[in-house]
């Protein structure tokens, strides 16, 4: 399968959303869409027909504000009629509320609160160990997010319980909410920190190209006795040029004729 190009037609599918509905998290979205692609088109053992096996890969998007990104996803895969994931999302009485939910099929747990996912993760990874089940969990996590005290404890337990089936990804796009991460709260050396705490840790220099990010990925199936981490260098807003590493655009509104530039910009890439 062509990743990339899923990625720019999913990257379509987010635009569509996000102008309809006049919400979402649109920069962060498109910092995320490679990795998402990249994990459920060629990485992970999930699907709509294995979702309810216990042996399925588990997947948890941390930082849940960017759901828009993974309900378009779920939606190509197959879990239910993307389209009306697009049309709905945020709509009062839509299930394709702001944030992941379980009523949602394809959606492992709640998130938006961010700094629950490395823990839950850790949970799922040391229960498939303890029942002896083969299924790996992927969590993806934003750098801003890596501000939130309990990743730093769920890193200790990964550690601890050598959780060989954990693999994490740290969005790492340089902003958060309201400015750099590095002004609002710094998380340099974060590939040292991970380091510290006993992780093998894979740096991905351009975390929005599909092939780079699916060498990480394999190259984490091979680590045993420790958890590992991809460090995934994004841009914020990748694939709209308005949007690129521009704050204003964590969860910014488009305009009629934002909109039909970023259309347009993507499909040049789809041409
Ligand atoms: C516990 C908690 N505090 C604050 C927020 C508000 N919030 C939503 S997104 C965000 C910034 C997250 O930045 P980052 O993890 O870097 O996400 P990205 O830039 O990838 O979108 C914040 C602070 C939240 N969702 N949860």
């Amino acid at each position: 399968m062509d990743l990339k190009r899923k990625s720019y037609e999913l990257r379509k599918d987010i635009i569509e959303m996000m102008h309809k509905s006049k919400a979402g998290h649109v920069g962060g979205d498109l910092s995320v869409i490679d990795i998402l692609t990249t994990l459920y088109f060629d990485i992970m053992n999930v699907n709509p027909e294995n979702f309810k096996d216990e042996d399925h890969d588990r997947f948890l998007l941390s930082k849940g504000h960017c759901a828009d990104a993974l309900f378009v996803v779920l939606g190509e895969k197959g879990f239910f009629d993307k389209q009306e994931a697009i049309d709905t999302f945020s709509c009062f009485n839509s299930k394709f509320i702001g944030h992941p939910n379980t009523d949602i099929n394809g959606v492992e747990i709640n998130s938006g609160s961010l700094g629950h996912g490395l823990s839950i993760g850790v949970g799922m990874a040391l229960a498939a160990k303890m029942n002896e089940k083969t299924y790996r969990t992927y969590v993806v996590l934003g750098d801003g997010e890596m501000a939130e005290g309990s990743n730093y404890e769920a890193m200790m337990a990964a550690s601890q319980y050598k959780l060989d089936n954990l693999c994490a990804t740290v969005d790492l796009n340089g902003l958060q909410i309201s400015g750099t991460t590095d002004e609002v709260m710094s998380t340099a050396s974060l590939s040292e920190k991970f380091k510290s705490f006993g992780w093998h840790v894979i740096e991905v220099l351009d975390g929005n190209d599909t092939a780079e990010l699916q060498k990480a990925y394999r190259e984490a199936m091979t680590i045993k006795g420790k958890p590992s981490v991809v460090m995934a260098h994004t841009i914020k807003g990748k694939g709209v040029s308005y949007m690129e590493n521009a704050k204003e655009w964590h969860h910014g509104v488009m305009s009629e004729e934002q909109y039909e530039i970023a259309i347009k910009e993507i499909e040049e890439v789809l041409a």
